[in-house]
């Protein structure tokens, strides 16, 4: 048995390094954490373990063409000469800016997600903001510090406590988690959970805090007004470092414990318990999830809580994402900086409208599934489904957006070729080299996009550049401790950080009153936004579950179970019973739930796994003012029983929730 290094490639926090096991006849028998990386420590979630079991089923296996209804192979030559005059075709009748380039979160190597780039920036293609996940909550950070990196998950276990605010660590991050748990194992730091549901991690915390969705604004105010009333602001540090202090302060005074129990639902006992905890367990770490960015107001809640630490003294004491930490330079290796051509940047939130009006007649898609992960999901298949518009599909799995595609062509799995992935919160960095022969007949990103580059006739020489090259450019300035040599030598090399009190706002300090957010006609100092009151409604919440990174890994554990989680006397109200069958609608949309009971969720309040068949229906394509994000966890909708004919099968337990 042989054990090869590498990493996993999903959009996680962990970016773990994984250990694969190879039989002598080249087959993967397991996948297992290193245990000598500082943050995998050992062990991998259920997903990366299984990952190899998704070699072989539901696999794209060559290349197809979809005529009249049906699925046709065809060689690859001939593929991608069909992909190629489709685009010329565009390109001559409508211009670039006809043509869309989507990618997303299905595999984050450099090679797969970034390098394929070049060609969309050399042809001057629209691009989206790659704001469906987490851009408001960077948006908002860098309004009051000027970059949103924070604690490095290494500091986790010297923390005195680790607060988890709407983010379920101990499902989407459990590498973090479990760092988290061994503070609390050595020194005893307590875990604080702030969630509007009992979620694993909220069941698994010391103190759960269960604030209504979209109230957190009000309830880090009522943090902060406990913490400058009691003397407790560390008035040296934010002297030296802050400006807006003052404008803070008057907000703030402004949310005393009724006002905040009104607002948030959370009791005056809990607040208190909640702000004596930040008083006497320094440093704490403040660990900001992308949940709670994923509303109306999202950017506004990551910011706020982002003071409180700020406020006790701490540089940079909450965690969000530390991408903006690291010295990568981007912009060559995607082709952004090598072209004069215009950028065309379109909103990834606002682009199921676009597409259902017709605006691109071109649309490739890779290392995403937008027909179901997307906002408003019947405009955007409707536009996919168009028939003045071709769309060309480029995935490892058949999937639903597959199904819409003119031409589908195969991808190789992160375990079928090389790549090189960045962390976005730890900074330790390692090679993947391939590790199993192709198991079907696909070519890689890179590949593809110089065979259409060729057939286009285009002659920029960054297109046929060596990846490679172009990878180990963007690192020149990365590591402190080796070089890329080293890396492709198999050694684990540390991203350089940039230090923690190290504030590039206007001002150069952190500024609580943003004068960058005035420059943009956005509001200086995070507002509570008042919360939707219809009686008969609920607000859905949906986030990640166990077995499943999005929409993948189902050829593995099964189909995302379709189940929607309310509260006892909710469903007594409706007559509804676990095991019922719903109808969850709004005005845009609808699908079908099992229901699932539980003795807190809070009233009004309804939780999904997200992604399953049909629920984006109900989603809000409307872009947050800050950043641009979605608002996934502002949606309302109503229950109506409906007929149990439909039923699933139930799911496996393991995945919840
Ligand atoms: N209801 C609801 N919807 C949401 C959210 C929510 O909270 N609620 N959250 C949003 C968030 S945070 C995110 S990040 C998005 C995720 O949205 P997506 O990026 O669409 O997520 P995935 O389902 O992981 O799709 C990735 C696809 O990439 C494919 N893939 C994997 N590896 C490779 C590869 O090497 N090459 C190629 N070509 N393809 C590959 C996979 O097979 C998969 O189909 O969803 C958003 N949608
Ligand atoms: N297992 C697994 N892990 C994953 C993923 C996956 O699909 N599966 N996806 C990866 C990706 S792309 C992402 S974006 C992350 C997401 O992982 P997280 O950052 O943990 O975010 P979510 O899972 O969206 O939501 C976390 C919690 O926020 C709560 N929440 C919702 N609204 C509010 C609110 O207004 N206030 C408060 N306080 N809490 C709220 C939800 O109830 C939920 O329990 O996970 C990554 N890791
Ligand atoms: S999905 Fe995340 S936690 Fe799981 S193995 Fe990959 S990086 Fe680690
Ligand atoms: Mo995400």
């Amino acid at each position: 048995m042989e054990r090869i290094a590498t990493v996993c490639p999903r959009d996680c926090y962990d970016t773990c390094s994984l250990h694969v096991m190879r039989t002598p006849e080249g087959r993967i028998s397991a996948i297992k954490g290193d245990p000598h990386h500082p943050v995998t420590r050992g062990f991998a979630c259920p997903r990366g373990a299984r990952d190899h079991h998704r070699l072989t089923a539901n696999r794209v296996d060559g290349s197809f063409l979809r005529r009249g209804g049906t699925w046709t192979r065809a060689d690859w030559e001939s593929a991608l000469d069909t992909v190629a005059q489709a685009l010329r075709t565009v390109l001559e009748r409508h211009g670039p800016e006809s043509v869309l380039y989507l990618d997303y979160a299905g595999n984050t190597g450099l090679l797969t997600s970034y390098y394929p780039r070049r060609l969309w920036y050399a042809l001057g293609a629209a691009q989206t903001d790659r704001a469906l996940c987490s851009n408001s909550g960077h948006a908002a950070l860098n309004l009051h510090y000027g970059a949103s990196y924070g604690v490095p998950p290494g500091e986790l276990a010297e923390m005195q406590a680790v607060v988890f605010w709407g983010f379920n660590a101990a499902v989407s991050s459990p590498h973090i988690w479990a760092l988290a748990r061994q503070a609390r194992k050595r020194h005893g730091s307590p875990i604080v959970v702030i969630d509007p549901r009992e979620s694993r991690s909220a069941r698994q915390a010391d103190l759960w805090i269960q604030p209504r969705p979209g109230s957190d604004v009000a309830l880090a105010y009522g943090v902060i007004r406990a913490l400058l009333r009691g003397g407790h602001a560390d008035r040296s540090f934010l002297a030296a470092w802050s400006t807006g202090l003052e404008q803070l302060q008057a907000v703030a005074q402004r949310w005393d414990p009724a006002r905040v129990h009104r607002v948030t639902g959370v009791p005056p006992d809990a607040l208190a318990k909640l702000t004596a905890l930040y008083r006497t367990h320094r440093p704490a770490a403040t660990m900001i999830g992308i949940g709670v960015q994923k509303n109306d107001h999202g950017a506004d809640q990551a910011r706020a809580i982002s003071f409180i630490p700020t406020v006790l003294g701490q540089h940079r004491g909450f965690f969000y994402s530390n991408s903006g930490a690291f010295a990568v330079s981007t912009a060559a290796l995607t082709g952004r900086s090598l072209t004069a051509r215009p950028e065309r940047v379109v909103s990834q939130v606002a682009l199921p409208d676009r597409v259902q009006a017709g605006d691109f007649k071109f649309i490739y898609i890779s290392g995403m599934n937008p027909a179901q992960t997307l906002p408003h999901q019947h405009a955007f298949r409707a536009g996919l489904s168009r028939p003045d518009v071709f769309v060309v599909v480029h995935e490892t799995h058949w999937t639903k957006t597959a199904q819409y595609a003119d031409v589908v062509l195969a991808a190789p799995t992160y375990l079928e070729k090389d790549d090189l992935v960045l962390p976005w919160t730890h900074p330790y960095v390692r090679h993947s080299p391939q590790v199993v022969a192709p198991v079907t007949d696909s070519r890689r990103e890179t590949g593809v996009m110089v065979a259409l580059a060729r057939r286009l006739g285009l002659t920029e020489a960054w297109l046929y550049e060596n990846p490679w090259q172009a990878v180990a450019a963007s690192l020149a300035d990365a590591f402190g401790d080796g070089d890329f040599g080293d890396l492709l030598a198999g050694r684990r090399l540390t991203l350089k950080s940039k230090p923690r009190a190290y504030y590039p706002t206007p001002s150069g300090k952190i500024e609580f009153y943003a004068t960058a957010a005035l420059a943009q006609g956005l509001s200086p100092l995070p507002r509570q936004a008042p919360l939707p009151a219809a009686p008969d409604r609920f607000t859905l919440l949906t986030s990640a579950s166990a077995n499943y990174t999005s929409t993948q890994f189902q050829e593995v554990y099964g189909p995302i179970p379709a189940e929607i989680t309310l509260n006892e006397q909710d469903a007594a109200r409706l007559g509804l019973a676990a095991g019922d069958r719903v109808t969850v609608a709004n005005a845009q949309g609808e699908f079908r739930a099992t229901v699932r009971l539980s003795a807190t969720m809070l009233p009004g309040v309804v939780w999904s796994p997200r992604q399953y068949e049909g629920q984006n229906t109900v989603m809000s394509s409307v872009p947050q003012e800050i950043g641009h994000g979605s608002r996934f966890n502002s949606a309302t909708v109503e229950l109506r029983r409906s007929s149990n004919d439909d039923a699933p099968p139930s799911a496996s337990p393991s995945n919840h929730p």
